[in-house]
């Protein structure tokens, strides 16, 4: 079984948005096993852009994702990175399949209103840099 983790950021934070995306992911058949809501400071976020610290848009990622509160969910189910990532579309919006959930409600690629974990490996960091092992409920 795969787990990914994927973050309401900060735009669809902003937007009241959060319950329709961890929705959609349900309806796919996607077992939530962790959620809360935090507001990420700057080192978290260091640690989780950490793969792009050479771009030029790291210094602006990690301001806008540290901008507001976010909610960062872990998501179970079998080959759940590829079912996200096809459920959450495209990173930039402008590219987004119709009826994905950055073509519906991505603003532009930075404020793409969620991150999904790119592969088993990322995940497994990823949720640890979230969640300890006692706050995702494998029941
Ligand atoms: P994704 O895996 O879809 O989140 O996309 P990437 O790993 O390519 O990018 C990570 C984040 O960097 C994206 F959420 C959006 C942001 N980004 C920018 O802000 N500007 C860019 O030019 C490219 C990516």
């Amino acid at each position: 079984m795969e787990r990914s983790l994927v973050l309401i950021k900060p735009d669809a934070m902003e937007r009241g948005l959060g319950g329709i995306i961890i929705g959609r992911l349900q309806q796919q058949g996607l077992k939530l096993l962790a959620m809360k809501m935090l507001h990420m400071d700057k080192g978290l976020a260091e640690r989780h852009y950490a793969i792009h610290k050479d771009k030029p848009f790291f210094n602006s990622l990690v301001e806008y994702i540290t901008s507001t509160p976010i909610i960062a969910c872990v998501f179970e189910a079998e080959g759940a990175i590829d079912l996200i990532r096809q459920v959450m579309g495209a990173t930039d919006p402008a590219r987004a399949e119709t009826g994905t959930v950055r073509a519906d409600f991505g603003l532009d690629i930075q404020r793409n209103a969620t991150h999904a974990s790119d592969s088993v490996e990322n995940a497994h960091k990823e949720i640890e840099l979230f969640f300890t092992a006692d706050e995702i409920f494998d029941c």
